[in-house]
């Protein structure tokens, strides 16, 4: 007997609660650094306005992106196939060890080399409209994530205000982009179910800056394990703390869980920044910000060892736990 099983799986509805009161922070307030350190305490997550990024800026890669993933399935698939690694157009399938979700997407290094080998990888004849909207939004969200990592550094009365965004200012440093297309599933709705669009997982980096469509999905874990809803807001930026992040301040930073369920109405296009070092830079906690005699809660690692043993994971698994110290 054959048993047909779907491979993406299905939750049924249950609901979880809207997450009215994410923290909210207006950047241009002079109170934002204290408000930032305590969201990223206490959630792990948090929402950026009056961030200086113009709307057009995210509508015009948005738009571009769309272009592409509204392209025939089979020519998409050709982009798939000559992947020469897992960077560039992908479908259902993250990462490589058996994760898949109800996404396609498109997964690059957020550097200038990258963006433009992608886009001539997706736009063969006119990879330039793509190429110069992906080159401005990623220089705006990182330079939005530096602004962020400096005023947390300042609210947690570091001296040097640079200490988390010099990791990827360098040249070299191993940032990630990527664009997440959720096609509805207007099937969904009469069984009550969702799908999975993006299991649930931490994000290994030191910052992630997320913006969506007006299309909600986003789910994260509060710290007593329940999942809320966060409201979609196309005008400001997720700000999602990693877990080298985590490492740095010695778990008092908490990288938070997250996922995405697919809608049953609309797609939604979510599009990350996920902020890292170099490879061979060293990520351990900060003396300075350890109390005395407070202990090292992990083993100290580079970028690379880090990196190496998180692409061997499942998405929901623990990456951490093995730098943990007992
Ligand atoms: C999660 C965060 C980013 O999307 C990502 C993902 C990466 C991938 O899609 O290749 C991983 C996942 C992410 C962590 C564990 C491994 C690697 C899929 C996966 C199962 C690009 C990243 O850096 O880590």
């Amino acid at each position: 007997m054959v048993v047909l099983v779907d491979p993406i799986s299905l939750i049924r509805n249950q609901k979880p609660s809207l997450y009215s009161d994410i923290p909210s922070i207006d950047l241009s307030k002079p109170n934002s650094k204290s408000l930032l350190v305590k969201a990223c305490e206490e959630v792990g997550f948090l929402k950026v306005t009056n961030h200086g990024i113009p709307l057009e800026v995210m509508d015009r890669l948005e738009s571009e992106a769309m272009k592409f993933f509204a392209l025939p399935q089979l020519e998409k698939e050709q982009a798939e196939a000559a992947r020469p690694n897992r960077f560039g157009y992908g479908n259902k399938i993250i990462g490589g060890n058996g994760d898949v979700g109800c996404v396609e997407y498109i997964l690059l290094h957020a550097n200038q080399k990258s963006i433009s080998q992608i886009s001539h990888q997706l736009f063969k004849e006119k990879p330039d409209v793509f190429c110069s909207a992906a080159s401005e939004y990623i220089s705006s969200v990182k330079k939005l994530a530096c602004d962020v990592l400096e005023l947390l550094a300042d609210g947690l009365n570091i001296q040097q205000r640079t200490i988390f965004s010099n990791h990827f200012m360098g040249e070299e440093n191993d940032s990630l982009f990527r664009i997440n297309h959720y096609p509805p599933c207007p099937e969904l709705q009469a069984v009550d179910c969702n799908l999975i669009g993006f299991g649930e997982h931490t994000d290994p980096q030191i910052i992630s800056v997320l913006r969506s469509n007006n299309t909600s999905g986003l789910q994260i874990s509060l710290k007593d394990g329940t999942w809320v809803s966060v409201p979609s807001d196309q005008t400001s930026f997720f700000i999602i703390v990693g877990d080298a992040l985590q490492v740095m301040t010695n778990g008092r930073f908490r990288s938070v869980k997250h996922r995405v369920l697919a809608s049953s109405a609309k797609p939604r296009v979510s599009m990350i920044y996920f902020g890292a070092p170099a490879l061979r830079e060293r990520i351990a906690p900060l003396p300075l910000l350890m109390a005395e005699g407070e202990k090292s809660l992990y083993k100290g690692f580079t970028w690379s060892e880090y990196m190496e043993s998180a692409v061997k994971t499942r998405l929901a698994d623990n990456r951490l736990g093995v730098f943990e110290k007992n």
